[in-house]
């Protein structure tokens, strides 16, 4: 596969400051390898809004909702772009939101093929808008993927710019939902909300706990997975580093325990990217501010070369 670098170092969507920095880490954590990975491969950088940071929010339960939808735009245009160019887009990202952009990019280029998608993530990343506890966009791109409201269990009351700006993330590029439930697993999700367990229960999904992965192994898991996704055309597969244990991610900003081990994540992800229907690999959410050294970045880096590695085989 040619690989082509897509770099968004967007913070706006996290509650924590910092991530914009995460995509810099991780260069530097190559340098510090001395490594020249970063030379092979064409790299396009998206423009990003993190000068709303120094504003004030507009709206309370989706923050800088319109920042937010000026990146999905200018990132699904770049994977849209890449894919059809038949490059394989590997992103990596500053916070967990724009992932939703990258879904629709993949699902724009290929409007008539089933979608799957491997959510690698302690979170759910399922909240709306009427459901956050947060406010935080990085909770919510799988909500937006499956473009998903979750009315029946509401707490929020939205405005209607706020309204208006999230039914414009669900429908951009006029298709909707850009994935189904049910064609997504989650891997090692262990930090969720009532509401997103709802959701969870309602349409069933997917779900390997970290323990699964300990017990039966990444050869093992990544068979059930394809398995359950056998009737997707193409696959995305979201890292979030706080998918890894506590002990190993303070650089980023929400991390919690009972989560993967380096090498358990480094062998799942090598494995599934052997794989033919993988078409996108995202990494996201590292944060060198909250670190000490740059272990995070280091980690990312290694898991990132890794399955580039893996992908170029193939
Ligand atoms: C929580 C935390 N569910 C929220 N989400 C995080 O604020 O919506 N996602 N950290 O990555
Ligand atoms: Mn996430
Ligand atoms: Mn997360
Ligand atoms: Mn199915």
């Amino acid at each position: 596969k040619n690989i082509k670098i897509i770099e968004v170092k967007s913070e706006i969507g996290a509650g924590t400051r910092g991530a914009s920095l995460g995509v810099d880490a991780i260069r530097i954590a190559a340098l510090d390898f001395m490594s020249n990975f970063f030379v092979h491969f064409p790299t396009e950088e998206i423009e990003t809004e993190n000068k709303l940071l120094f504003e004030p929010i507009e709206s309370p339960y989706a923050k800088r909702i319109k920042g937010t939808h000026a990146l999905y735009e200018r990132i699904s245009k770049s994977v849209c772009d890449t894919i059809k160019q038949n490059w394989f887009p590997v992103v990596l990202s500053g916070d967990h939101s724009t992932a939703g952009a990258t879904i629709a990019g993949l699902k724009i280029a290929r409007p008539k093929a089933k979608l799957g998608v491997i959510w690698i993530d302690a979170h759910a990343d399922l909240h709306t808008p009427f459901t956050t506890p947060s406010g935080n966009m990085h909770g919510m791109p799988l909500a937006i993927s499956i473009a998903e409201d979750n009315e029946d269990h509401k707490v929020h009351e939205l405005d209607d710019n706020t309204l208006r700006m999230w039914n414009n993330l669900k429908n951009l590029g006029k298709i909707s939902p850009k994935v189904l439930p049910e064609d997504i697993v989650f891997i090692s999700l262990r930090d969720y909300e009532k509401e997103e367990e709802h959701l969870i229960k309602k349409y069933g999904m997917k779900v390997f706990t970290t323990n699964e992965v300990r017990r039966k192994g990444p050869e093992a898991i990544a068979r059930s997975v394809f398995r359950y996704l056998s009737d997707c055309e193409y696959i995305y597969v979201s890292f979030d580093v706080d998918s890894l244990d506590a002990s190993i991610s303070r650089g980023t900003g929400t991390p919690v325990s009972n989560g993967l081990r380096e090498r358990e994540a480094e062998d799942l992800i090598s494995k599934f990217m052997q794989h033919r229907k993988i078409c996108c690999f995202e990494i996201t959410e590292v944060n060198p501010t909250l670190d000490r050294e740059n272990l995070m970045a280091e980690i990312a880096f290694n898991i990132l070369q890794r399955s580039v590695n893996v992908l170029m085989m193939n």
